[in-house]
C-alpha cells in the first residue's frame, strides 16, 4: 500500500509567540511522521490570499489575514502515510474550547474572546490542498 502524503503544517503566530513551536514538532514526531521541511517564515498578505483564498469574504478573513500577519509563523512540510487526515485528528477541532483533550488545540489553545481562532496550527485538509499549500510555502518542494 503506497499511500505515503506530504502535509502542510502552519504553527501559526500565536504557537510561536507562545513558545509552542518545539512542542508542536514533538508532537508530529512522537507520531511518527517525518518532518522533510521547517522554517520560520513571515507571512506575506499574496501568500495568506493564496492560502486562504476558500475563506475570502467570510466574517472571519480579515481578522485571520491580520492575525497570520502579526508574527513569524512555523512553515512545516510532514511526510507519512495517512499524515493528512492524522495530523488533522492531531490538531484537533477548530474551535480551541470544544477541541478534544488530547489535541494540540484541545491541550494548548483557549478562546481569547476574539474576532478570529487563534488556534495553533493549521493543517491541509485533503491531498489537493496539500499539494496546492506545499506549492505556495515551498515553491521549490513541489507536492
Ligand atoms: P481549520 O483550520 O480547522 O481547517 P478552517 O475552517 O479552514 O479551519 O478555518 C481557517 C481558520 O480560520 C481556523 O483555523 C480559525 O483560525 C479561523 N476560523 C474558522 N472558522 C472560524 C469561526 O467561525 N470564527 C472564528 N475564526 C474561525
Ligand atoms: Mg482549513
Amino acid at each position: 500500500m503506497t499511500d505515503v502524503q506530504r502535509s502542510l503544517v502552519l504553527v501559526k503566530p500565536d504557537g510561536v509567540r507562545r513558545g509552542l513551536s518545539g512542542e508542536i514538532l514533538r508532537r508530529i514526531e512522537a507520531k511518527g511522521y517525518t518532518l522533510v521541511a521547517v522554517e520560520l517564515r513571515d507571512a506575506t498578505p499574496e501568500i495568506l490570499a493564496a492560502h486562504y483564498a476558500e475563506h475570502e469574504g467570510k466574517p472571519f478573513y480579515a481578522p485571520l489575514v491580520e492575525f497570520m500577519l502579526s508574527g513569524p509563523v512555523l512553515a512545516v512540510v510532514v511526510e507519512g502515510h495517512r499524515c493528512i487526515e492524522g495530523f488533522r485528528s492531531l490538531a484537533g477541532a477548530t474551535d480551541p474550547t470544544v477541541a478534544a483533550p488530547g489535541t494540540i488545540r484541545g491541550d494548548l489553545g483557549r478562546d481569547w474572546g476574539l474576532a478570529v481562532q487563534q488556534n495553533l496550527v493549521h493543517g491541509s485538509d485533503s491531498p489537493e490542498s496539500a499539494e496546492r499549500e506545499i506549492g505556495i510555502w515551498f515553491a521549490d518542494l513541489g507536492a
